[in-house]
């Protein structure tokens, strides 16, 4: 058995749950947020059989947007003595949109 983690977007979490519903798979939604940007996602963890993880991914894949580069204000970094005052960050391009997925083996599963 494997138990997925799948990080996606606000944006794409009603449909990934209701494709993978759809399909008999179970999941549950944790509100997250990404270390790098600060912003909300949504990480799922999904538990399947060993077989039934590329129909989970095929799922994912199908439903979330496609990877975009954006521009984005960075989190500043202050070094000592400065403040907020002293920058008012700087844009980056970053990638966002589509999926992180983390597969971890399950040694034990239970329901009771
Ligand atoms: P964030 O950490 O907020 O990252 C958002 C996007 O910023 C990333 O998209 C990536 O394009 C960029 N990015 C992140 N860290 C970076 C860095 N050190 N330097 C340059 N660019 C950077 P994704 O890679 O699609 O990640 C989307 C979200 O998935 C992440 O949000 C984080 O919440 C999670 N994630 C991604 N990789 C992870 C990992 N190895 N472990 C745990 N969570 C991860």
């Amino acid at each position: 058995m494997k138990l997925l983690f799948v990080i996606i977007s606000k944006e794409d979490v009603d449909q990934v749950i209701s494709g993978l519903n759809k399909e008999g798979f179970r999941a549950t939604k944790i509100a997250s947020s990404g270390g790098f940007l600060k912003k909300k996602n949504v990480t799922l963890m999904i538990g399947v059989q060993d077989d039934q993880m590329n129909a989970v991914i095929d799922i994912v894949k199908g439903i979330c947007h496609e990877r975009q580069t954006v521009e984005v204000n960075m989190p500043i970094f202050f070094p000592n003595g400065m403040n907020e005052a002293s920058f008012s960050g700087y844009p980056e391009t970053v990638e966002v949109g589509g999926a992180i997925i983390f597969a971890v083996d399950v040694s034990h599963y239970e329901k009771i």
